[in-house]
C-alpha cells in the first residue's frame, strides 16, 4: 500500500506552522511526485483560520496523535451481502485468502464467512454420518451468505490506536476482524498478523525540531525529514534523514527559498499563504528574528501571488500584512482560556517547568479590561498542567512592545528587567518575539 506523508507543524499550531506544511506538500507533490498530506497537531487560531477562509484554501489535516491506527492495517476486502448465493462468498475467499465479509445494503457489518464458518455450516449439512449424505458441493454454494456468516466478530473503529486494543486482540480466538468507520460502516478486515507489526505513520516535520512540541506518540512515527528555524532539541533517529535548519525568521521562507530552487513558482494562494507566514512570525519584517533572506522571501512571494490574473492582484505585501496581523489580534473575541493556551508553548529548565503563551493585540490598552481574567486563567493553567509558573506575553503589533503576566512567579524572576506596573504587569519595552528576546532572559535568570 502507498501510505501518505504527512507534513505537520509543532503542536498549537500557529500560522507559520500551517502555512509551511500547506506549502511543503505542495511542493514536495509537484516536484517528486510523491503522496503528501499537509497535516496539523490542534485547532487552528483565528489569524490562520482568516487566512485560510480568504484564500479559499482547505485547512489540513487534522492528526492529533502518530501511533498507528486501525485504519492502516485495514485490508479493503470485495464484500458480499447476506442475500446472495455462497457462491459469491466462496470466490472472494478465493482472492483474500479465506475471508469473504458480508455486508448489510447499510454498509454495516454483518457476519464474514471464512474456512472456520464454513465448516460450520458443512457440518450441520452433512451431520457426523458422511455415508449418510449425498448434499453437494453445488448445493451449498446455493444458499445464501448469511448461513455460513460468523455473525460474532469483533469491530474496531478505524481512528482507534492499535496500542490501546493490542492485548484485547491478541487475547481473542478469532483471527479476523472489522474496522469500521465512525458510523459503524464497513472499511476493512484486519487480522491478528497485521496488528503485530503495524507500518509507521510517515512525518515531515516543519517549523519544530523537538519531540516536546512535536504531536503525540511522535517516537511512534517514522521521521523523514525535518525543515525549521528553532533551536535544536531534534530527538535522535536511527538513519540520516535531511534535516534543514536555519536561523531565518519563519520556516516559510524557507518553503519559499525551496520552492524557487526547484525552478518552480507557487500558485498565487499558496505564495499568499506563505507570506501570511512570514509576516505572522516575524510581524510584517520588524521583529528581531528577521533577516535579509525573509524580505526577499516577500518579495519572491509578491511576484507569485500578485500577478496579473490572480484574484489578489491589487494587493500589496503590506496590505495582505495588516489583514493578516489584526486578524489574529484582540481580546475580546476570544474565551480568557483559549487565549492562554492558543498560542503556548513549554519549556524546561532544570527542575522548573514552565509555559509562556503569547497573544496579539493591536493596542495595549485593550489589556486592562481583561487582566483580572486572563490572570485567572493563567493560574487555572498552571494548576491543570502543573508548571511552576505561566506567562503571557500580550504583544502589541502595532508598536511593538509587550506586556507581560506572570502566575505564582518565582523569586528568582524579580530580577527581570521590565517595568512593573501598579496592576501587577510588567512592561517589556520593544519586545515582540518569545524565541528570541524573552525566553533568553527568563532562560538566564534560571540557569543562574
Ligand atoms: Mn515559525
Amino acid at each position: 500500500m502507498n501510505f501518505p506523508i504527512y507534513v505537520i507543524g509543532h503542536v498549537n499550531p500557529d500560522t507559520d506552522s500551517i502555512a509551511s506544511a500547506i506549502g511543503y506538500a505542495w511542493l514536495i507533490k509537484e516536484r517528486d511526485g510523491l503522496n503528501v498530506i499537509p497535516a496539523r497537531s490542534g485547532a487552528i487560531n483565528p489569524q490562520t483560520l482568516w487566512i485560510l477562509r480568504y484564500l479559499d484554501i482547505e485547512p489540513p489535516h487534522l492528526l492529533n496523535d502518530a501511533s498507528p491506527k486501525f485504519e492502516s492495517v485495514a485490508r479493503r476486502f470485495d464484500t458480499t451481502t447476506p442475500d446472495k448465493p455462497l457462491r459469491e462468498a466462496w470466490a472472494i475467499a478465493s482472492r483474500t485468502g479465506g475471508i469473504a465479509p458480508v455486508i448489510n445494503p447499510d454498509g454495516t457489518p454483518f457476519g464474514l464467512v471464512t474456512g472456520q464458518s464454513l465448516f460450520k455450516l458443512m457440518s450441520e449439512y452433512v451431520g457426523p454420518n458422511l455415508e449418510a449424505s449425498d448434499l453437494k458441493v453445488n448445493e451449498i454454494l446455493k444458499l445464501p451468505s448469511r448461513e455460513a456468516s460468523n455473525k460474532n466478530v469483533q469491530k474496531f473503529k478505524a481512528s482507534t490506536r492499535i496500542k490501546d486494543l493490542l492485548k484485547k486482540v491478541l487475547r481473542e480466538e478469532e483471527d479476523a476482524f472489522w474496522v469500521v468507520d465512525d458510523e459503524g460502516k464497513y472499511l476493512g478486515i484486519v487480522r491478528q498478523r497485521d496488528i503485530l507489526n503495524p507500518p509507521r505513520i510517515k512525518l515531515i516535520l516543519v517549523d519544530h525540531n523537538e519531540s516536546q512540541q512535536a504531536i503525540a506518540s511522535f517516537e511512534e512515527a517514522e521521521l523523514l525529514e525535518i525543515l525549521d528555524h528553532h533551536k535544536l532539541g531534534n530527538p535522535p533517529t536511527n538513519r540520516p534523514i535531511r534535516f534543514t535548519v536555519e536561523p531565518v525568521g519563519s520556516t516559510s521562507t524557507l518553503v519559499s527559498e525551496q520552492i524557487s530552487y526547484a525552478g518552480l513558482s507557487a500558485p498565487p494562494p499558496i505564495a499568499a499563504l506563505l507570506m501570511a507566514g512570514i509576516i505572522s512570525d516575524t510581524l510584517n519584517l520588524i521583529s528581531p528574528t528577521t533577516t535579509k533572506r525573509d524580505s526577499e522571501a516577500i518579495k519572491r512571494l509578491e511576484r507569485w501571488a500578485f500577478s496579473g490574473g490572480s484574484k489578489l492582484s491589487g494587493e500589496t505585501a503590506d496590505s495582505l500584512a495588516e489583514k493578516v496581523l489584526s486578524a489574529g489580534t484582540g481580546l475580546s473575541a476570544r474565551r480568557p482560556k483559549e487565549i492562554v493556551t492558543g498560542d503556548l508553548k513549554q519549556y524546561i529548565s532544570g527542575d522548573i517547568k514552565f509555559a509562556v503563551s503569547q497573544a496579539e493585540v493591536s493596542s495595549l490598552y485593550e489589556l486592562d479590561e481583561h487582566i483580572i481574567k486572563l490572570k485567572k486563567a493563567l493560574s487555572d493553567l498552571r494548576e491543570s498542567k502543573g508548571f511552576d509558573f505561566t506567562v503571557l506575553m500580550v504583544t502589541d503589533v502595532v508598536k511593538g512592545s509587550s506586556r507581560l503576566l506572570i502566575d505564582n512567579q518565582p523569586a528568582i524572576l524579580e530580577d527581570l528587567p521590565f517595568e512593573p506596573y501598579p496592576d501587577g504587569t510588567f512592561l517589556a519595552e520593544g519586545m515582540v518575539s518569545r524565541k528570541k528576546q524573552l525566553i533568553p532572559v527568563i532562560m538566564s535568570l534560571l540557569e543562574v
